[in-house]
């Protein structure tokens, strides 16, 4: 019996945990990780990439990476790059995937055109979502509607949900950062219906990306509040209305954050990026840069999130 405790306590003490920022085995900086439990088992990751001193987000591809400890990473590479796109050039900002019917779906916010911060009026900056697919959850994915789904007038940061009777719904935020949602076709290539404004409750602050997971037969909707702490609402249907619950992860420095929820192994995790200083980096411009991270995320019983503290591990 001695014997036995003690070779538990040596495996417990030397199992590894995931550090934090994720260890992806190379010094890309990612963010807007967006997780997924697929059918052969594994988690993957797939993220937006900032490249060294970029500047005002302009950025130009989307990776993914997979685990099944979140420890050891496979890095897959790049999936889609908006040099593969005819309809932009620039802003290859949150994307989000989804399985169905045997392929992989990936969608991605892109765009072209400059932000005048100076002279709004002269901007002619626009963003619209994509849609490509893919045998595999790594990729190559191909552009599959050859334009944006949806563009007008803006359209950002797109989540996908299939819920549990296979319908699956496409979120993203509009123009002034309201959130949208709509139906999707079977082939998720197109609308059913139309996008509707979703009745948030009575409460709209500024929101960027929505993430919406299903647990214990209740939806929840999550999203950066303001562009910096994380909060969130629940509703009985994936369309709303949404009744708000409040933060569940704060700010950390004066910098965005984009997450997402996923349960993996008996585990609720959330995924997340931390704007953290990169020693190595030559960007005098940008002393903190994007890096992905992973904690673990626990509910009450009435099924509301118990605040989450970032970790170093
Ligand atoms: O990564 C570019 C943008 O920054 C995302 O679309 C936003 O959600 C914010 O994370």
């Amino acid at each position: 019996y001695a014997f036995s405790l003690l070779l538990s306590l040596f495996i417990i003490s030397n199992q590894s945990l995931a550090q934090n920022p994720l260890d992806f085995g190379s010094d890309i900086r990612t963010a807007d990780p967006s997780a997924h439990v697929w059918p052969d088992g594994r988690l993957y990751l797939y993220t937006s990439h900032d490249e060294e001193c970029q500047l005002d987000f302009w950025m130009r591809d989307w990776h993914v990476f997979s685990s099944e400890d979140l420890v050891n990473w496979t890095d897959h590479g790049a999936v889609l790059s908006v040099e593969e796109l005819s309809w932009a050039d620039n802003f290859a900002w949150a994307p989000d995937a989804a399985y169905k019917n045997g392929k992989y779906y990936f969608v991605f916010p892109a765009g072209t055109g400059f932000k005048d911060r100076k002279n709004p009026e002269n901007s002619t900056k626009w963003m619209g979502i994509g849609v490509a697919v893919s045998d595999s959850p790594t990729g190559p994915f191909k552009d599959a509607i050859g334009g944006p789904l949806w563009r007008e007038p803006y359209a950002n940061d797109p989540a996908l949900f299939i819920d549990d009777d296979g319908k699956p719904y496409l979120y993203f935020h509009g123009k002034d950062f309201d959130y949208y949602v709509a139906e999707l076709e079977d082939d998720l290539l197109s609308v059913k219906g139309d996008f509707i404004k979703m009745d948030m409750g009575g409460y709209e602050p500024k929101m960027e990306g929505p993430w919406v997971f299903k647990r214990e037969g209740r939806y929840y909707f999550t999203m950066p509040e303001n562009n910096r702490v994380l909060t969130y609402y629940m509703s009985d249907s994936p369309t709303g209305p949404w009744d708000y619950k409040g933060v569940f992860m704060e700010q950390e420095h004066q910098s965005n954050n984009h997450h997402s929820v996923v349960e993996y192994k008996g585990e609720w995790l959330l995924f997340y990026h931390r704007w953290l200083e990169t020693p190595e980096s030559d960007c005098k411009a940008r002393k903190r840069q994007r890096h992905s991270a992973a904690e673990f995320i626990e509910f009450n019983a009435d099924g509301t999130i118990k605040p989450v503290q970032r970790t170093a591990e």
